[in-house]
Formats: C-alpha cells, structure tokens, sequence
C-alpha cells in the first residue's frame, strides 16, 4: 500500500512546465488598497498547487509612489475610470503596491520557498504592466519568456489575482509566447467590475488559454 499523502501530490512533476502565480499580495486580499473578493481563499490551494512544481515564479505588482494607473495621480478622476494613455485605455486604480510598502508584500499565508524567480511589474512611473511577460505598451518585456525557454519550458499554469486583470493578461502574453497556457480557474479569485470578467474570460478564449481545475492537476489519489 502506497504511504503516499493522497492530496499534496501532482501526478506528472515534468521540467518542462512552470506554474506562475501572481499578484497574491495584502493589496489584492481582503483588507487591501484594492481587495479582490475573497482573494485570500486560494492561497492554500496555491500552496498545495505548487509543490510539484520544479519552476515556480512568482509576479508582484510593484509601482511607484504617483503611478500613472493610480486615479490620484489625475486631479479630478476617481478609482475605476478610464482615461486614454499613449499606449491605450487605462482603467484608474486606488492607489496600491506601493513599492517597499506592507501592502505590496506577499500574503502572509502564501509559502513557496522553493519559488525561483519574483518578477516584480509597474515600475515604470509612466507605463502600467498586468502581465508578468510585457508591460501595458505590449513591447517592453519584463524577460520573464526568456527566462522560461533557458529552462526549456513549454506549458504555464497560471494562478493568483486578478483573474480579470493580471492573471488574464499574463496568460494572453504567454499565448503571444507560444507557451501551451492553462488558468487553474479555481485557483483564481476575479474583481469582476463593469464586465472585465466576461470580456478576460473571452479574449484568453479566444487566444487558445485552456481553462482547467485544480482537480485535474492534484493526484486524485
Ligand atoms: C492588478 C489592477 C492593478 C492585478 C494589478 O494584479 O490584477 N489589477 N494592478
Ligand atoms: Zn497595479
């Protein structure tokens, strides 16, 4: 009979996949500058995920004080309007992942210490970044695809927050990448604000984005 722990185990530990987990930070979780609803429930399953994952990256929203997406740095705009920016629309956000600051650490609960790489985005005063792999202009790369491919990884599993804004954005990159791209859908907690969530939930459809969960990857044991 098998000793092994029935649910801590992925059934195929291959080199070639990476799991990247993003954005799971005090501002995104209850509590936060920018909550997510109920983002703090993934983390143990986040954690349980990513045992078996040999490459394991983490993103972390990291921004200057006075950030371009930040509505108090446009007198007059408010929290979730939209103002047109040289590289396209902007939705403006409370400020947040003030870099240095206790709301753009890691949820306390998140424990991945076999985590290899922290890309932290945003930092760019002008240019906003939800994805790990390219800024908000869609040219200026954070290296994380390079990273990957010198690890000779070809399949991403996506994990973290926002389902509609960053975790979606790093998929549709990894797409453009070539890599072979699934969101772990439960794995994930969503802001959902004026349609964001059908319209990620679309667009990484339509970009080839496998949408599975987390039951398919843990060891059903
Ligand atoms: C995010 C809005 C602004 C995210 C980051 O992590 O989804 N959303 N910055
Ligand atoms: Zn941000």
């Amino acid at each position: 009979m098998s000793t092994a722990p029935s649910n801590h185990t992925i059934s195929n530990d291959s080199p070639d996949r990476a799991l990247l987990v993003i954005d799971i930070q005090n501002d995104f979780t209850p509590g936060g500058a920018l909550e997510v609803p109920r983002g703090d429930e993934i983390v143990p399953l986040v954690n349980q995920i990513a045992v078996n994952f040999r490459t394991v990256v983490q993103a972390q929203d990291w921004h200057p004080a006075g950030h371009i997406s930040f509505a108090s740095s446009h007198p007059g705009k408010n929290p979730y309007d939209i103002i047109e920016l040289p590289y396209g629309p902007q939705v403006l956000w409370p400020d947040h992942c003030v870099q240095g600051s206790q709301g753009a650490e890691f949820h306390p609960k998140v424990d991945l210490p076999h985590a290899q790489l922290i890309v932290r985005k945003g930092g760019n005063p002008l240019v906003d970044s939800y994805s790990a792999f390219f800024e908000a202009d869609q040219k200026t790369t954070t290296g994380l695809a390079g990273y990957l491919r010198e690890k000779a990884v070809t399949s991403v599993y996506v994990v973290g927050l926002a389902l509609d804004f960053c975790v979606a954005w790093t998929a549709l990159h990894a797409r453009r990448e070539r890599f072979t791209t699934y969101v772990v859908l439960d794995a994930c907690r969503a802001i959902d604000k004026d349609g964001s969530l059908e319209n990620a939930m679309s667009k990484m459809q339509h970009a080839g984005v496998n949408f599975i969960k987390s039951g398919q990857l843990l060891d059903k044991g």
